[in-house]
């Protein structure tokens, strides 16, 4: 198959995250997207294709405007108050006050605009979300006009990304803009399959009351996982949307053999809803060795994830998200795509 990468996403880099009471590097790291890449060529998955650039007017479908036009102002903004560094939040409308007025500075303006400190801006921060959203958008293109399958080689990641705020790594929401841009080429339902290990908690939220995109999702319990505040079983989704949102919350520990029939169940239900494409929002921080997962699957099994993926018999395009374990992260991704090809 396809890949579609751009270098672009390289300018996001040294960024800074808290964790355990620290400031320490961030585990979402260039090096991620790099070994992805070397993989796809050793394993000679198929052709590496540059994106094209797109306006936003995408990204508005499934965003709303004043959060996307915020991103690109940034860091210039950062640094016309003579800061460097990570642009990181501090301060959230949570319970109890208000979230309805856009503050008019900027530390005010991230907090709004985001729903954790885990999306750090440095320089080329926008330039590389720009280039995740021109990636994903150049695989949803080759996948409508006939390929059976693409990869979008996105960095950043983009399922924790809502209809008006960013968080754990995520700026905007590459699957669920995919999803609304097959809709608006005339496709009638879209699956998005989420295996990344965190609950992909913007893609329920854009998608919630809505029948025309089935959200299944298979993650780390939120009750003692990230992102804490969304994942249960029983979010359904709501009004049209009853029934279209399927949350698989797996305990810490899980292995291939509890994450699997989870998959099973899944694969059940979005053939049962006859999606015209299959959205794979692919992260890899299932595997055992992942420094912020706490998961057990083996390299082994994830050419198994892309065997029953490639079984639904459906257009599919995989949008990479997270996986962490930064030496393994090519095998396990590459695994899903060299699966899902029967080889
Ligand atoms: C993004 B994706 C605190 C630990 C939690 C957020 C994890 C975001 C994961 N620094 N950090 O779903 O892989
Ligand atoms: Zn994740």
């Amino acid at each position: 198959m396809k890949t579609v990468y751009s270098p672009l996403h390289a300018g996001h880099a040294g960024t800074m995250e808290l964790m355990s009471g620290a400031i320490m590097p961030g585990f979402e790291k260039p090096s991620r997207a790099e070994i992805i890449k070397a993989r796809v060529e050793s394993e000679k998955l198929g052709p590496i294709l540059a994106p094209e650039v797109h306006d936003l007017a995408a990204a508005k479908r499934v965003h709303k405007a004043d959060y996307i036009d915020f991103l690109p102002t940034v860091y210039p903004e950062w640094e016309a108050l003579g800061r460097s560094g990570s642009a990181i939040p501090y301060t959230w409308p949570t319970r109890g006050l208000r979230g309805d007025v856009v503050p008019a500075t900027l530390d005010g303006k991230l907090g709004h605009y985001s729903f954790d400190a885990g999306a750090p801006f440095v320089k080329g921060t926008w330039e590389a979300i720009k280039s995740s959203y021109d990636v994903v958008m150049t695989g949803a293109k080759l996948v409508k006009n006939g390929e059976r399958a693409a990869f979008a080689l996105c960095r950043p990641p983009g399922h924790h990304a809502g209809a008006g705020f960013m968080g754990g790594y995520c700026y905007i929401n590459n699957a669920a803009v995919a999803a609304q841009w097959f809709l608006d080429q005339g496709a009638k339902r879209i699956a998005i399959l989420d295996v990344d290990y965190h609950h992909g908690n913007g893609t329920q939220e854009i998608f919630y009351a809505r029948a025309d995109v089935q959200v299944l999702n298979l993650h780390g319990d939120p009750m003692v996982e990230y992102p804490y505040f969304l994942g249960h079983a029983d979010e359904d989704g709501e009004g049209a949307g009853e029934g279209f949102n399927i949350n698989y919350p797996l305990p810490f520990g899980t292995t291939w053999e509890a994450w699997n029939a989870a998959l099973e169940d899944a694969c059940a239900k979005l053939a049962a809803y006859a999606p015209d494409v299959v959205v794979v929002s692919l992260g890899v921080d299932t595997f055992e060795k992942d420094p912020i997962s706490q998961f057990k699957l083996k390299s082994g099994d994830y050419p198994k994830i892309g065997a029953r993926i490639a079984r639904l018999n459906l257009p599919t395009l995989f949008v990479m998200e997270g996986g962490y374990a930064v030496d393994e992260i090519g095998v396990n991704a590459v695994g899903v795509l060299t699966g899902f090809e029967g080889r």
